[in-house]
């Protein structure tokens, strides 16, 4: 297993690399170019750079989450062409720097959806938290406004150009089925994964967060037959899946029997931990097993009895000790910090 952070580049960032290299174990920088809106092409200067920051800092920069896909090709629209050209473009670059797994999610509209940001919890701290009367009630457009006010970061599936859209996306979406998505989403990983194949970088899809259909859009990676029929719409080892404990861990599904069942397409892990409650509200908790529903310690007992070789990264904390006032929804420096030092104490009992 290689322990990997996941940053959010120099300058859109409050967390430096030199915090995370004091973190045990890491040995490599999940990194994205954030600004670059879904379907255009990124220019090599700019991931050279990023490459180098991150090089230069003593980390490897192998995993890239994410290059977002465009709307127009979840739709399925004519001008999907131009922007999947741009896709595997963008895959033929990222190889040539080096790159080995690309992360993607395959979501309409939203990319992962919480009500509130930073709910308390009873230890005094808070976390992201969904409710569902609340997504129930209430319009998206509300919904982002209200969320987006206290937050001076752009966060990843919430970018500006999207939001900006989220009227006429919505039109668009009117009638729009699951099997047409499973459909866009064949299309896609025809044309771009002979690509993958030979440059040899790895794609990963990202489940659905929550992995249930949201203000009546389709979800699609949500559970283990859904995953398997995604494996299967290309069959190849480049076609696959970045593992995320918290959102498959939305539902009650059975993660290590995910993983046992296709283990050699997991290219990429994300480890947290999320409480259900049963009226299916869900909050994110420590990464300990027993704070939350999912069996943290059954996932990296499983992922190890494999022998699992591949990336991981501790995925959403809680904001700890006030970082709330400066940290990334989600993404603060001392939870992610505790859940490495959870997961690799996990992974060190078994290995001795
Ligand atoms: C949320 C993240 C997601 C993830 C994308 C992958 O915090 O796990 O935004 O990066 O779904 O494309």
């Amino acid at each position: 297993m290689r322990m990997t952070f996941r940053w959010y580049g120099e300058g859109n960032d409050k967390i430096s690399l030199a915090q995370i290299r004091q973190i045990p174990g890491v040995d490599g920088i999940v990194w994205s170019l954030h600004d670059m809106p879904a379907g255009e092409l990124w220019s090599e200067e700019r991931i050279t750079k990023e490459v180098a920051t991150i090089r230069q800092a003593g980390f490897h920069a192998d995993v890239v989450e994410s290059v977002n896909v465009h709307e127009d090709i979840k739709l399925g629209l004519p001008t999907r062409d131009v922007y999947i050209d741009n896709y595997k473009e963008t895959l033929r670059r990222l190889a040539k720097a080096g790159v080995k797994v690309v992360c993607y999610n395959f979501m309409p509209v939203f990319d992962w959806t919480r009500t509130e940001l930073y709910h308390p919890l009873k230890d005094g701290s808070n976390a992201l938290f969904f409710e569902q009367s609340r997504i129930q009630n209430i319009d998206p457009m509300e919904l982002i406004k209200t969320l987006s006010q206290n937050v001076d970061v752009t966060m990843p599936g919430w970018e500006p150009e999207r939001l900006a859209k989220l009227e006429h996306t919505f039109v668009q979406y009117q009638g729009f089925t699951s099997e047409q998505l499973w459909s866009n989403l064949q299309y896609f990983l025809e044309q771009v994964i002979p690509v993958c194949e030979q440059y040899d970088i790895k794609l990963g899809i990202h489940p659905d967060d929550p992995a249930f259909a949201i203000f009546g859009l389709p979800r699609i990676i949500t559970n283990l037959t859904n995953i398997k029929r995604l494996l299967s719409l290309v069959d190849s080892p480049y076609n696959g899946l970045s593992i995320c404990t918290g959102s498959l861990g939305s539902i009650n599904n059975d993660i290590p029997a995910i993983i046992d069942q296709c283990f050699s397409r997991i290219h990429f892990m994300h480890v947290r931990n999320v409480k259900r409650f049963a009226n299916g509200d869900f909050i994110e908790t420590s990464h300990r097993a027993c704070d939350g529903s999912v069996d943290t310690v059954k996932v990296i007992k499983t992922l190890h009895k494999h022998g699992y070789t591949g990336y991981l990264r501790p995925d959403h904390g809680r904001h700890l000790w006030g970082e709330e006032e400066w940290a990334r929804p989600g993404y603060g420096l001392y939870d992610r910090a505790l859940g490495i030092m959870y997961i690799l104490g996990v992974w060190d009992s078994l290995e001795s």
